[in-house]
């Protein structure tokens, strides 16, 4: 048995979180190995919007175990948030969720440290969405962070204080004070709420649940194009978004990985600072925008609209090793009587490529668009491939030849029904 795996191949906010919930009932397992409380994974059914951060999207289904992986950064607050809105929905969380002890922890210092590097890098800021990210990932890697295991410990207390004692000497380093209030208070009950649930080995767990035949699907957070390596440094969040994230946030050996699922949107919206080279900054960004309710499902920033990417796609998919496609969205494209597609860029030399060069800045690409003509059909209507209009087809048909992999699912509006398998 294999794990499959789901990545947005954009800059996040592709649509996973719905794609999840449709895959998941033939799944034992959804595993998230990445990101934390940066997330916001959006899932419709039932009339209903949930908004997951942190906890994977399998969740409303009682029969998968959900795993936080020691990949992911954990803020014990917003968890605990996060499961008591599931609980007033009626969903029994605690029952089929499982906790990395080697996931790290977000204390409410990394959050401090996060608004005030922003606030020292200006105009040069990375947008990020202040939910500590970056500061717990420095620490992890710097290897003084602290894990969901070490809340086990006596010492805890003692390691949370030496490591809070850091936080503050960087913030005075910024030339502010470190002032928490009552967020220590709300950690601390917290965390003691967190060691009333399933902490586990994850990794033991994961591996005895391939052997034993069960599937698994892992869930990427944010998108490729943030990737710490391969995105848009430094414009990018601090962990390894792509499938080789899984293996590292997991514990999965790359002989296991199975399906590569890749997420994209029928357009293209970023939030947060940094190059965007389809972006549209006239009414058309604008009338995305409000058609596909482009505002950020965490911090509800309004993101940032521009046509399919076709190079950053092909450079997604060859770095994610994507064998299949789902394009997310393609409803919101509807009022259009044009669609650019992005095909190639035209470098400062002249030179035509479809390859992603070291910087995406403005002055470094110029993107070539070619125009296919809309379908003006409200694809959300449609309950089967077959009545799909001829112009939609052809834009599948024109994206397909480019990237060379199958698109195998479109989604034609946010609820679990409105998603259309191709074979
Ligand atoms: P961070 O907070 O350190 O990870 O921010 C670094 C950059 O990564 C971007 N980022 C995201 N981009 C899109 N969607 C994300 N999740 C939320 C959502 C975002 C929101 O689902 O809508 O609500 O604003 C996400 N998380 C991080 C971020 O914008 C920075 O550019
Ligand atoms: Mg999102």
């Amino acid at each position: 048995m294999a794990v499959d795996i789901l990545i947005g191949l954009q800059w996040g906010d592709e649509g996973k979180g719905k794609i999840v919930d449709v895959l998941a009932p033939t799944y034992d397992i959804v595993a998230r190995f990445q990101g934390g409380p940066n997330a916001g994974h959006t899932l419709e059914f039932e009339g209903t919007k949930h908004v997951l951060h942190q906890i994977p999207s399998g969740i409303f289904h009682p029969h998968i175990k959900n795993i936080i992986g020691n990949g992911v950064v954990l803020d014990p607050i917003v968890f605990r948030a996060e499961m008591q809105k599931l609980t007033d929905r009626g969903v029994d969380a605690a029952k089929n969720l499982y906790i990395s002890k080697k996931a790290s922890l977000i204390l409410p210092s990394h959050k401090v440290l996060d608004r005030v590097s922003e606030e020292a890098l200006g105009s040069g800021k990375i947008g990020s969405t202040l939910k500590g990210i970056g500061p717990t990932y420095q620490d992890k890697i710097g290897r003084v962070g602290l894990r969901v295991g070490d809340i086990l410990a006596d010492d805890f207390q003692e390691r949370y204080n030496r490591l809070v004692e850091r936080h503050k000497k960087t913030v005075e380093f910024y030339g502010q004070q470190l002032e928490l209030g009552d967020q220590e208070q709300t950690f601390f009950e917290a965390v003691a709420y967190l060691r009333t649930l399933n902490l586990v080995d994850s990794e033991y767990m994961i591996n005895e649940a391939l052997q034993s035949g069960q599937r698994i699907l892992a869930e990427g957070a944010q998108g490729s194009l943030l990737d710490v390596d391969f995105g848009t440094y430094p414009f990018v969040t601090s962990s390894t978004t792509l499938v080789a994230g899984a293996c590292t946030g997991l514990g999965v050996a790359p002989k296991h990985i199975g399906e590569v699922y890749g997420i994209f949107k029928a357009y293209c919206t970023r939030v947060g600072s940094g190059p965007f080279p389809t972006e549209l900054l006239d009414e058309v960004g604008e009338e995305i925008r409000q058609a596909g309710r482009e505002f950020g499902s965490t911090t509800g920033r309004p993101r940032r609209c521009g046509w399919v990417d076709l190079p950053s796609l092909k450079y997604s998919i060859m770095l994610n090793g994507v064998t299949q496609l789902n394009m997310m969205k393609a409803d919101v494209l509807t009022e259009f009587n044009t669609i650019s597609i992005c095909t190639h860029y035209k470098l400062p030399s002249g030179e035509i490529t479809d390859k992603v060069p070291h910087s995406l800045e403005e002055g470094n690409v110029e993107p070539i668009f070619t125009d296919l003509p809309g379908w003006k059909v409200d694809l959300n209507q449609i309950d089967s491939v077959d009545q799909l209009p001829e112009a939609f087809k052809n834009y599948l048909a024109f994206i397909e030849e480019h990237l060379q992999v199958p698109i195998t699912i479109v989604s034609v509006g946010p609820d679990r029904k409105s998603t259309l398998k191709r074979d």
